[in-house]
């Protein structure tokens, strides 16, 4: 490890790098440093993101970006280069990493603890999709092509429903059936954007909770972390996400399904936060659609924590036997919830955005 950091320009000596955070994708250590200073060393997935210059550059260009707006290293997520001025560090052994600035006195939740923070962890990422409004797209490298192209990840999820290399079809009919049964409406906004129907903006993609600091005084937003799939996409995609992860009573990864529900009260309270920051950009088809983002979101990470479970774990980082299942499982379980209280939902959005 020592070697790594060496390639980087830290303030004082490291005094420990240890792993931190509850990501699923990358490698995320802590470094501290006599200084004192604390930084954040990510070993890049290799695996998932291909091109790492292309990512690289992408981050790169849009923290620069943002930080032009607001020149504070807790309001912007701040790279720092390597002694060479490189985006990161590759090893000999072909792994590749990057610094970042550790994000002070912050807050980052694997759950939701209030309704206000969820408010504010809305206010955040409809304040992120605004900054970058006429960030230019074309310049972005596409980091995980069909990212969100819910009738790609269909397509993959039969494949692998197909190959079903372990045998684990058999385990789980009823969460195939589950699939099966809403492949049609899963391609809904995604044939409304290539009909132009929804317009592409410049999305982060990746809006669970835990990818957004909040001051830990005053509980609101700092910045939004995790800008490996910032690309262009659906606004709806950026809401449906958080409402996916943070409008969930338990955890993405909750075994006891009782426990599992979907909580009107947090579906309004990101949904206050997210039209207050944005709203008035978007257009009556993107606010028409927010539910469906919602619903859509859940139902393709399901698919996903379900293909992954048959293909034998290979995305998402697991730690216990049947992760990728209880995941898909808790997934499923909100769709179901969210189809009971649709209407509810769509009257809550029309409602808020008065429109
Ligand atoms: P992954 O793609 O694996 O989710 P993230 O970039 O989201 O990786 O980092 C994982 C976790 O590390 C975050 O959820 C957060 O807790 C923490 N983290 C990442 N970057 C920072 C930062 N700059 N400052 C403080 N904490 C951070
Ligand atoms: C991954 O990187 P992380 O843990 O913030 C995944 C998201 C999923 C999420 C499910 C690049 O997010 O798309 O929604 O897990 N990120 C990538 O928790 O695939
Ligand atoms: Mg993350």
């Amino acid at each position: 490890m020592q070697a790594i950091i060496n390639a980087f320009p830290i303030e004082g000596n490291a005094v420990s790098c240890e792993r931190y955070g509850s990501g699923h994708i990358n490698e995320t250590y802590l470094l501290l440093t006599d200084a004192p200073h604390k930084y954040i060393l990510q070993k890049i997935n290799h695996n998932i993101f291909k091109d790492v210059d292309g990512l690289m550059a992408n981050v790169a260009a849009v923290t620069g970006y943002l930080f032009k707006q607001t020149p504070d290293s807790r309001r912007v997520l701040t790279l720092v280069k390597t002694k060479n001025g490189a985006n990161y560090y590759k090893t000999e052994n072909g792994e590749y990493f990057r610094l970042y600035e550790f994000v002070t006195d912050s807050l980052c939740m694997d759950r939701v603890e209030t309704a206000e923070d969820f408010y504010q962890s809305a206010v955040a990422f409809g304040q992120f999709q605004q900054q970058l409004t006429d960030f230019p797209a074309e310049t972005l490298n596409e980091t995980i092509p069909h990212f969100h192209d819910t009738i790609d990840r269909y397509r993959i999820f039969h494949e692998a429903l197909k190959a079903d290399p372990l045998g684990r079809a058999a385990g789980c009919q009823a969460e195939i059936e589950f699939v099966l049964a809403r492949e049609e409406e899963a391609g809904v906004m995604v044939r409304m954007m290539q009909e132009g129907k929804l317009p592409l903006r410049v999305t982060h993609n990746d809006t669970k909770l835990n990818n957004v600091m909040l001051d830990a005084k005053t509980r609101t937003p700092l910045c939004v972390i995790d800008l490996d799939t910032v690309m262009p996409g659906l606004a709806g995609n950026d809401f449906g996400d958080s409402i996916r992860f943070g409008a969930n009573t338990a955890a993405e990864d909750e075994q006891d399904l009782s426990k599992v529900q979907f909580s009107i009260p947090l579906f309004e309270a990101y949904a206050k936060g997210f039209l207050s920051a944005c709203g008035e950009v978007l257009t009556q088809a993107e606010i028409d659609t927010l539910p469906l983002g919602a619903k859509l979101m859940t139902l393709e990470c399901g698919v996903r924590f379900l293909t992954d479970h048959l293909m034998g774990d290979t995305y998402f980082r697991i730690h216990r036997e049947n992760h990728n299942l209880d995941r898909c499982r808790t997934q499923f379980k909100l769709v179901a919830e969210m189809e009971k209280v649709w209407d509810q939902m769509n009257d809550l959005i029309h409602q808020l955005a008065g429109r």
